[in-house]
C-alpha cells in the first residue's frame, strides 16, 4: 500500500470537500493552532504538500522544505507565488471551470440587482418610506443596455451569454481580440467604459491588474452606470470608488471582492445607497464547492499515483 502523503491545511475550504482529503492523506490544520509558529515547526517538514485559498507566500513554502505540491482552492492565484514555487520544483494546482456558471450567475444577480436597485427598494419599504413618501425612484433598464465585459475569459463568457439572454448589448475588453466571438473588441478599456451602462470586471489580481479600473474608468462609466466586481478587490481603485459614489459621477457599485478580505473598505461601508456589498461569494454554492474541492482531491490522487495532474498551472 502506498504510503499517505502529509498535507499543510494553511487555510480550510468546503469542509465536505476537505474532509474527503483525510481518505488519502493525513491532514494538519495549522489555521487552527494556536502557536503557528510551533505548529509548521513539527509539522512543516513532513508535508508535501500546501492546502489553501488564494495564498502562499515564499516563506510558507520555506517552512515546508520537502513541499512537492500546493493545491489552491479557487480559480485565482494571484496570493500564491508562483515564481517561487517553479524555483523551488513545486507545483501549483487550481480549480478552473466548474465554478464558471456560479460566478457568472453572481454577477448577472448584481447586474440585475443593481440596475433594478433591489437592495434600496427592500430597505426603502422597511424604512417605512413606501407608505411615508409614495412610490420608489424610476430606475435603469437591465435589457437593451449596454454591457462591457473586462476579461472575456472562461467566465467572462459564461456571463456573456446571459447577459445576451437578457438582450443586453455585448463589447468586451482584453489584452487579446478573440478570434470567435462576435462581441464587440474594444483595444482600450476607457473607451469601453464611455460608451457602457454596465462595466462588470472578471480578469485575474495581482500587480498586473492592480487598480486597472481608476477614476478615470469609473467615471467614464458614468452617472447612470454600474459598475461590478466579481473578479479581485485590488483590480478597483475603491478609494475612487467611494468618492465618485458620493458625488454621482458614477450611478452605482455592485463589489464582491475587496482587496484586504474579510475587511470592507471604511469609505465604501459609509456609502449607504446605490452600493451593494456581498462577502466574496460568487462561487459559494454547496455544489460548486464540492466540485472544487474534488479537483483538488483528484490532484492529490495524482500526487501519490505519480500520475499527471488535472489543473497544473506551473
Ligand atoms: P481566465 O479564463 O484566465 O480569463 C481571464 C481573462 O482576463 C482572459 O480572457 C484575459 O485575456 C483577461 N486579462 C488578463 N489580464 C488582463 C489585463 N491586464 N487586462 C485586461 N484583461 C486581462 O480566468 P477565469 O477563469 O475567467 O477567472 C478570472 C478571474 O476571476 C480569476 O482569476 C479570479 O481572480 C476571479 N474569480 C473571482 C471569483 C469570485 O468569487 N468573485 C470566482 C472565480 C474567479 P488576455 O490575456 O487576452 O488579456
Ligand atoms: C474562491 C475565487 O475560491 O476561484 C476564485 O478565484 O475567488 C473563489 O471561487 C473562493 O472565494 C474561496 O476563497
Amino acid at each position: 500500500m502506498q504510503k499517505k502523503p502529509h498535507v499543510l491545511i494553511y487555510a480550510p475550504w468546503y469542509k465536505p470537500a476537505m474532509d474527503r482529503l483525510d481518505e488519502i492523506a493525513i491532514t494538519h490544520h495549522l489555521y487552527k493552532a494556536r502557536n503557528k509558529k510551533e505548529f509548521l515547526a513539527e509539522h512543516g517538514p513532513k508535508c508535501s504538500v500546501i492546502g489553501t485559498m488564494h495564498y502562499c507566500p515564499d516563506s510558507l513554502m520555506e517552512a515546508v522544505p520537502n513541499l512537492e505540491l500546493i493545491l489552491n482552492f479557487g480559480v485565482g492565484y494571484d496570493g500564491v507565488d508562483i515564481p517561487a514555487a517553479t524555483r523551488r520544483g513545486v507545483k501549483v494546482v487550481n480549480t478552473p471551470e466548474v465554478l464558471n456558471d456560479c460566478v457568472a450567475d453572481m454577477a448577472l444577480s448584481l447586474i440585475l440587482a443593481g440596475r433594478r436597485k433591489l437592495v434600496d427598494a427592500d430597505r426603502y419599504i422597511r424604512f417605512g418610506n413606501w407608505e411615508k413618501n409614495g412610490n420608489f425612484e424610476y430606475v435603469h433598464n437591465v435589457h437593451s443596455s449596454k454591457v462591457g465585459i473586462l476579461g472575456l475569459g472562461r467566465i467572462g463568457l459564461e456571463i456573456a451569454t446571459r447577459c445576451a439572454a437578457f438582450k443586453m448589448d455585448i463589447g468586451y475588453h482584453q489584452r487579446t481580440k478573440k478570434p470567435d466571438v462576435k462581441f464587440k473588441y474594444y483595444e482600450n478599456l476607457l473607451d469601453m467604459a464611455k460608451e457602457c451602462e454596465i462595466l462588470v470586471a472578471i480578469i485575474p489580481g495581482g500587480e498586473s491588474t492592480k487598480g486597472l479600473i481608476n477614476e478615470s474608468i469609473i467615471e467614464a462609466i458614468g452617472p447612470t452606470g454600474l459598475l461590478v466586481n466579481v473578479a479581485r478587490g485590488t483590480v478597483v481603485d475603491n478609494e475612487a470608488l467611494a468618492r465618485c459614489l458620493k458625488d454621482g459621477r458614477i450611478g452605482g457599485a455592485a463589489l464582491d471582492v475587496f482587496p484586504e478580505e474579510p475587511k470592507v473598505p471604511k469609505s465604501l461601508l459609509e456609502i449607504e445607497t446605490n452600493l451593494i456589498l456581498t462577502p466574496h461569494m460568487a462561487s459559494a454554492t454547496h455544489l460548486t464547492r464540492m466540485k472544487m474541492g474534488m479537483i483538488l482531491y483528484d490532484n492529490l490522487k495524482a500526487l501519490t499515483n505519480r500520475t499527471p495532474f488535472t489543473t497544473l498551472i506551473n
